[in-house]
């Protein structure tokens, strides 16, 4: 996954209101409906969730150490899913000690490899590619109405797009995955899954979800379907400019809030 920049999500908070609206109306579900399909839990028990769990979120200095604001946009993202949530003012290991001690029952943390979110009394552990492939399906069947026995397309064979592959799979969709390398074709197809490696190929397909963690812009509009949905963690967008607006809110992305939310109702 691409590592954020501070620029790109310091005006997070503030957008939220506008990003939660938007794609309440481009899945038809309000957000903890969302969350719950994604998290496979009931909204109920998501909702309870809220009202009892304290979540701690714990600055990681390793490697190339912290995103300026990052711990603070997953905290906005949590508080506004109706959740008490704190940034621990330690970093590291004192951090997760910090958030036991104020009695934090999860803590979300991340280094340059994992982001994840740990319930340490239910031993669960929610990892953000997975969360975040799970999300962007979700969203994707809420928008097209289901997925039963729907043709999916999945770009990238990566670690989100094989979450994708096999959250899809679980809500009745028919897979396909598109990649440029033939050595992930290959290893996919070993495994029983359709694949294309023509990128002509791609405009076949009106429902997409897009896990190409690769250049900006590639895709153009003359290489998708007219009907497209398209739903997209990836970092940068794929679509091109001309695209991008063409297809405008048919067009599902955010940068980390549908991970976070996902990552939530995987742990509660
Ligand atoms: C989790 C995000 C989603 C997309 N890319 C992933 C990323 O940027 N990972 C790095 C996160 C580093 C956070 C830093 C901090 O501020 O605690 N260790």
């Amino acid at each position: 996954m691409t590592r954020l920049q501070t620029d790109w999500i310091k005006n997070m908070e503030k957008e939220l209101p506008q990003w939660a609206s938007r794609l309440e109306a481009q899945s038809n579900m309000s957000l903890f409906n969302l969350a719950a399909l994604a998290g496979d839990i009931s909204r109920g028990r998501l909702k309870s969730a809220s009202w009892r769990t304290k979540i701690a979120v714990v600055p990681v200095t390793a490697g190339l150490g912290l995103i300026g604001t990052f711990c603070s946009q997953v905290a906005a993202i949590i508080r506004h899913m109706g959740f008490d949530v704190f940034v621990t003012d330690a970093t590291d290991v004192s951090g997760i000690y910090e958030a036991s001690q104020k009695g934090a029952g999860v803590v979300f943390l991340a280094d340059d490899t994992y982001f994840l979110a740990l319930n340490m009394s239910k031993n669960l552990i929610s990892e953000n590619s997975d969360a975040t492939a799970r999300g962007f399906v979700a969203a994707l069947e809420g928008a097209a109405g289901g997925l039963r026995d729907k043709e999916v397309l999945v770009i990238g064979g990566g670690r989100v797009g094989r979450s994708a592959l096999s959250f899809l799979k679980c809500r009745g969709a028919e897979v396909i995955l598109y990649d440029n390398n033939e050595d992930v074709l290959k290893e996919l197809r070993g495994q029983g899954v359709r694949t294309i490696g023509d990128v002509a190929e791609i405009k076949k397909y009106p429902l997409i979800v897009d896990c190409s963690f690769s250049d900006e812009g590639w895709l153009s509009k003359d290489m998708l379907h007219p009907d497209l949905l398209f739903a997209s963690p990836a970092v940068p967008l794929s679509l091109d400019s001309e695209a991008a607006e063409f297809y405008g809110d048919r067009i599902i992305h955010d940068l980390l809030q549908l991970g976070v939310i996902t990552m939530l109702a995987m742990v509660c």
